[in-house]
């Protein structure tokens, strides 16, 4: 079984769409390993942003990031980074197919309503982040 950082962002939270996506993510087989809610301070957010330090959207995307309640979760599923990706679609939510995540309630590709790790290293790290030991 492979595993998987999922976050529920803050726009979401605020939209009070945490159970739908939860729903999604049973449905879609995952299995919920761990799950928090958190309410990250900026700090928080710049260490698990870091690899975007020097990207343009790094302080605006930590300044949303804590903005208020985020769910971080461990998705256990097989190639759970890649379904998980799958089922988010792409960054920009205009972008994103029909019928993912962030289409349907991602709002600018800033606040695009979940995140997902993009690797299964850069996975463990992410959920070494959260969850340690
Ligand atoms: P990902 O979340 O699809 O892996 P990344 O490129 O890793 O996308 O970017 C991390 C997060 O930073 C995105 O989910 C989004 O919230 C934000 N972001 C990415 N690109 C931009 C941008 O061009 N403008 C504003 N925010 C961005
Ligand atoms: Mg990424």
């Amino acid at each position: 079984m492979e595993r998987t950082l999922a976050i529920i962002k803050p726009d979401a939270a605020k939209k009070r769409i945490i159970g739908k996506i939860v729903t999604r993510i049973e449905e879609e087989g995952f299995a919920i390993a761990r799950m928090r809610l958190v309410h990250l301070t900026k700090d928080e957010a710049k260490g698990f942003y870091i690899v975007h330090k020097d990207k343009g959207f790094y302080d605006s995307l930590c300044e949303f990031m804590s903005s208020g309640p985020a769910v971080v979760m461990v998705l256990e599923a097989e190639n759970a980074v890649k379904l998980w990706r799958e089922v988010m679609g792409a960054t920009d939510p205009a972008l994103a197919k029909t019928g993912t995540l962030r289409r349907a309630y991602g709002f600018s590709i800033e606040r695009n309503a979940v995140h997902g790790s993009d690797a299964r290293e850069t996975a463990a790290w992410e959920i070494n982040y959260f969850f340690k030991g």
